[in-house]
């Protein structure tokens, strides 16, 4: 089972360094015929081959190569989760690495960037971008304590939680997973896409599906895709297990989100073709498949006794983005 989920992002590593070969020669193609351009305009005596202006787009064309190239050149595959505070996004990311890995909890809880990757050691631990020392850390409330006590802490930085491989599957095939603090609380979102998500090779947006998409989520990712050619977006609608409260509703709600959220992507984003957008939407509760993958781990049943209805749609829905994130990182 593991060995099946491992084999995307098996391919996806080779993948990349084959189209990294392709984008080498590529960009060498594009820088010679730059300087040739240059140069000629410049020229007094050759003969103007391009206009200024022609000059400027060959560079910016050699430009977004060169970025391309350095996304390519990362030998791991960084998936990065965005959303308004308390959305869910930590706990979408504990219930990948089914368990509580990251702090979670009503109210704003994640006050700086966590990234969370693979370690070959036996021991997790973490660091600071302020020094080399690993701190080690046993659970997750250490982490919290690890993090509200720094104070050299703020929303611009970054903490690197290394995590065993031997613990999680998916972290031995190099993946990386980005939290981050919600998009509602900072006014630093440009500083953030420059810092953070130039080399992210997929963006998840995590909304709460108990509301609909607000603006500053909306905001924040036409940011992103101002400044990243066709970022690769997937939408959750967490908390999807809240809706089985009025169940009478739950298919012109379902309906209300998928148009919006197709919507959005298609027609505001323009990330993606109109029949592929409802691929990239789930309906989840992050809390419900964390729990029920501890429950499991621990050899108890997974609803831990009392079973919610729709809880196997649910879950179901989650272990289908897992595995079509990444399939999609692996073709983008
Ligand atoms: N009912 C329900 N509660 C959830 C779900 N996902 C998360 N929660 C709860 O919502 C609260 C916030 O979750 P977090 O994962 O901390 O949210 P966050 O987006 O990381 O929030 P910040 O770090 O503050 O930006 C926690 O108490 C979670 O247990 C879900 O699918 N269903
Ligand atoms: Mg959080």
């Amino acid at each position: 089972m593991a060995e099946e989920d491992a084999s995307p992002l098996q391919h996806f590593v080779v993948a990349k360094r084959t189209i990294s070969t392709v984008f080498d020669q590529l960009l060498e193609f594009v820088k010679e015929g730059s300087e040739f351009v240059e140069e000629t305009w410049r020229s007094v005596d050759l003969e103007h081959v391009a206009e200024e202006e022609q000059c400027a787009q060959i560079q910016a064309f050699s430009r977004k190569l060169a970025a391309i190239k350095e996304v390519l050149a990362r030998r791991h595959m960084k998936v990065a989760f965005f959303g308004r505070t308390s959305n869910g996004k930590s706990t979408v990311i504990n219930a990948m690495l089914r368990e509580r890995v990251l702090p979670s909890g009503i109210g704003h809880t994640t006050n700086c960037f966590i990234s969370v990757e693979g370690t070959d050691g036996e021991h997790a631990y973490l660091t600071t971008e302020d020094s080399e020392e690993r701190k080690s850390i046993k659970t997750v409330n250490q982490l919290a304590h690890a993090l509200h006590m720094d104070r050299n802490l703020d929303s611009g930085c970054l903490v690197r939680v290394f995590w065993p491989k031997t613990k999680c599957a998916l972290l031995r095939d190099d993946l990386v997973l980005m939290d981050s603090p919600g998009t509602d609380v900072t006014s630093e979102l440009d500083s953030w896409i420059d810092k953070f998500c130039l080399d992210a090779d997929v963006f998840v947006l995590v909304a709460n599906s108990e509301s609909t998409l607000m603006n500053t989520e909306k905001h924040f990712f036409h940011k992103v895709s101002e400044r990243i050619s066709k970022p690769n977006i997937f939408i959750l609608n967490n908390r999807w297990d809240v809706s089985e409260v009025e169940p009478e509703y739950l298919d012109d709600v379902r309906k209300q989100h998928m148009d919006r959220c197709v919507s959005f992507l298609v027609d505001e984003l323009k990330v993606v073709a109109p029949d592929q957008a409802s691929n990239r939407i789930f309906f989840i509760s992050a809390k419900e498949a964390l729990s029920a993958r501890i429950h499991r781990a621990q050899g108890m049943p997974e609803t831990g006794g009392a079973l919610a209805e729709g809880f196997q749609e649910r879950l179901q829905e989650f272990q289908s983005f897992e595995r079509t994130f990444e399939v999609s990182g692996a073709v983008m």
